[in-house]
């Protein structure tokens, strides 16, 4: 085993040299420490984040170095093996000390049939260049890891990185998908902790697949470089994972509504239709998505114009009856001489190219494509600003696909060459992040040109692609299994930083049934991405395509998603701050709560609202578990006891919700589009118990808050059912004339002079 042969303690951190490998450990705060041995590179995730100097000590030991901090003691001994305890002594995390216990070799030809599927391409069966395995008591839960299947909890399963657009169904066997977010959490029965791998590389995660005895992770390219983030609770440990990697920043109001989308809109008058369709029929709507039919022959950057007479004059139309639209840009550039975001490429050198230097192409929508090399500044910086072409017809948002980067003619090779800035990089350590940087490039376009909030939508991801977009789990399909999947799979993204999430409601691939496409709505209008979209060629599912009935049960579950608005918008205000999701597993509340460490059929969204949906084919009764407390059930204001299981009945037209005791909840009237109405009145809908809650109140569409302009009111209510409101915050203008309070199937309503009010719910 490699010795410790020298040490040298910088500021924060400790430089160690070994036999012949060199590793450093670093202090960015007292529940922090990041393991690092390999070159110098720049993150793509860590980027603004600063610590202030933290304050730590080493010592020798008998036979290794000691480090501490006021919350952590790290024991590091030869071989690099790390022992992390809390500051009583007890242990957190272990390095394994065994061998692997590799079942059994798989021969190359084995293994190039497997990889010719397009799933596992990493041989299990030896060791990694780089891998860190950590010894497993067996109490362990392991949550995060991005869009991965299956369910909540990761034990026992094995993963990649290598962002991937599969066109079978997704099932619980994929190692992969679209997204790359190598950052787990360790939720064990005393402590937990997180695990945040920075390697773009493709990445191993095996959560217990190969052994009880460990986990691992590790690669074969790129640097040792993870970062153990401990806290007292997931939540602690999720905001640190946050501060190191970026908040959601909050979003335009309007986004936060219901999107409309279909592949396979094709004509400006079709768009049309369904605009005034979603009116007529009183579906509430914000939101349309052009796919790639409207542009020419698919070309990035371009409008067709067969189909589309005036685009400009028919989006115009619409934004006067609240629409915003949102238009897709796939990375692959058409290889055409004469089209003009082509020829500027290749004229500059904006395009990925193979080592001898021609450009790379490959096949997809345009046919024929190049890469944009979206590493480089200049190249985002063109990228970025030939979106003025869309803004100018009126675009309100943007939605990148295809961008992990997908390619029809088989995958990119690893050497194609592309930047990591002005370094020379390659395929292989750019392919996570490709998306990432586009999305980047998309964001701080618009940014720059449109000045209000960016709206962008992302297929692919890496860690830290919460700062720039939103984003949605890609091509799911209209089955059971995927509607299942649904909560598990944003619950987890949510635990991963990407917070503004949402799949396809009513499934993408294959055609969709009332019954699913109802019990779809019925989860779909909690998560924060609220879009129905669906592939060419599918059964339509639209809101009204299956009679009166289903439309009437689709439109009350929009406009519950249109009440419940600001206490949405409250929550990604305060998720700015720490970095806590939307929609959240039972677990990040209940930790300790063992009932919930593998709840895959609950959510909740924020603190107050648990959802507890039919996610079966027929099932028309849901067994409901409520952690310990009190709670209320959302449609009869009963008062259900938690802490155990009990049947609801669940019928097709009702999803089973109950509100934690002492909730507040924000209501605005049920509206068309956001902004229909000019609200003066806060409706408060408040459930007995104690409580506190936060209200924000801004323009909903700029930056100006960042600069104080806007409103925070707080309200709590006490055990003698005193509520109070009170501006706590003035920055904004107007502030809300009244409140309309809801209290015990009653209503009433107060005035509001600005400063604060109390009343007696009760008197
Ligand atoms: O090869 O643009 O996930 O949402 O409708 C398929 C067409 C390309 C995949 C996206 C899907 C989109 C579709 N796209």
């Amino acid at each position: 085993m490699e010795k410790i042969i020298d040490y040298k303690k910088k500021k924060n951190n400790v430089k160690l040299q070994f036999a012949d490998k060199k590793y450093r450990v670093e202090v960015l705060d007292s529940k922090i420490i990041r393991f690092f041995s390999g070159k110098k590179s720049t993150s793509f995730s860590v980027t603004e984040c600063e610590f202030p100097e933290p304050c730590w000590s080493l010592e020798e030991g008998s036979n290794n170095l000691i480090l501490k901090t006021d919350d952590l003691m790290v024991e590091i001994n030869d071989g690099f093996l790390v022992d992390i305890f809390d500051t009583s002594g007890k242990v957190i995390c272990r390095d394994y000390r065994g061998k692997r216990q590799i079942s059994s070799k798989i021969t190359e030809e084995t293994l190039s049939i497997i990889s010719g599927e397009g799933h596992s391409l990493v041989d299990k069966s030896r060791e990694l260049n780089i891998q860190v395995c950590k010894k497993m008591d067996g109490d362990e839960c392991f949550y995060g890891l991005g869009d991965k299947t299956g369910f909540l909890n990761k034990r026992g399963y094995y993963y990649e990185m290598w962002n991937s657009d599969l066109p079978e169904p997704q099932v619980d066997s994929f190692v992969s998908l679209y997204k790359s977010i190598p950052f787990f959490i360790v939720l064990k029965d005393d402590c937990v902790f997180g695990i945040f791998f920075d390697n773009t590389y493709k990445t191993c995660f095996n959560m217990g697949q190969e052994s009880d005895d460990y986990y691992y992770f590790g690669a074969d390219k790129g640097n040792l470089d993870y970062y153990f983030i401990y806290g007292s609770t997931m939540s602690e440990v999720l905001s640190s994972y946050m501060k190191l990697t970026g908040t959601v920043p909050l979003p335009q109001m309007w986004t936060l509504g219901y999107h409309q989308s279909r592949w396979g809109y094709d004509t400006e008058e079709q768009i049309k239709t369904l605009a005034s369709r979603m009116r007529s029929e009183k579906v509430p709507c914000d939101c349309i998505h052009l796919d790639i039919d409207y542009m020419d022959n698919y070309k990035v950057f371009t409008w067709n114009k067969k189909n589309y007479l005036n685009p400009k004059a028919a989006i115009k139309s619409l934004s006067k009856q609240g629409f915003k639209m949102i238009t897709i840009i796939d990375p692959g550039v058409k290889k055409e001489k004469g089209y003009h975001i082509y020829d500027e490429g290749v004229a500059e050198g904006y395009f990925a190219t193979t080592p001898k230097g021609k450009i790379y192409k490959n096949k997809v929508w345009p046919g024929d494509s190049v890469f944009p090399d979206f590493g480089k500044e200049k190249v985002r910086k063109w990228w970025a600003n030939n979106q003025q072409f869309l803004l100018d017809m009126g675009i309100r948002g943007i939605w990148n696909d295809m961008n992990e980067p997908a390619s029809f003619n088989g995958p990119l090779p690893d050497d194609v060459v592309f930047h990591d800035e002005e370094r020379v990089s390659t395929h292989e350590k750019m392919h996570n992040v490709y998306g990432h940087l586009m999305a980047k490039a998309t964001y701080e376009g618009l940014k720059d040109l449109d000045k209000r909030r960016p709206f962008v939508i992302t297929r692919a991801c890496y860690a830290g692609s919460q700062k720039y977009a939103t984003a949605w789990t890609g091509d799911n399909h209209s089955i059971w299994a995927h509607l299942q999947m649904a909560v598990p799979q944003l619950c987890n993204l949510g635990l991963s930083g990407m917070s503004y999430v949402g799949t396809d409601i009513g499934g993408f691939g294959s055609d969709t049934t009332p019954e699913l496409l109802l019990r779809w709505i019925e989860v779909g209008c909690f998560s924060p991405l609220f879009r129905n979209h669906s592939g060419r060629g599918t059964r339509e599912q639209e809101p009204w395509q299956f009679g009166d009935e289903v439309l009437s049960i689709y439109r009350k579950y929009v406009e519950l998603r249109y009440r419940l608005i600001p206490y949405y918008y409250d929550l990604f205000f305060k998720g700015e701050q720490t970095g806590l999701p939307v929609m959240r597993p039972l677990i990040l509340h209940y930790q300790n709560d063992k009932e919930v460490q593998n709840k895959n059929d609950e959510f909740l969204v924020g603190e107050s609202i648990l959802v507890a949906p039919v996610l079966m084919q027929g099932e028309t009764k849901k067994m409901v578990y409520l952690p310990a407390g009190d709670w209320f059930d959302y449609w009869t204001g009963e008062k259900v006891q938690g802490g155990d299981y009990f049947l609801r009945d669940a019928p097709l037209d009702l999803c089973p919700i109950y509100i934690k005791a002492g909730s507040i909840i924000p209501n605005f009237p049920v509206q068309q589009f956001i902004g229909e109405q000019n609200i003066e009145n806060l409706i408060l809908d408040i459930y007995p118990g104690k409580g506190e809650y936060h209200h924000f109140q801004d323009d909903g569409e700029t930056f100006a808050y960042r600069e104080g302009k806007y409103n925070e009111y707080k309200i709590s209510l006490d055990d003698q059912n005193l509520l109070t409101v009170s501006l706590e915050h003035n920055g904004y203008e107007p502030v809300y004339k009244g409140f309309t309070i809801m209290w015990k199937g009653k209503e009433r309503q107060v005035a509001f002079s600005g400063s604060s009010i109390s009343l007696n719910l009760e008197g």
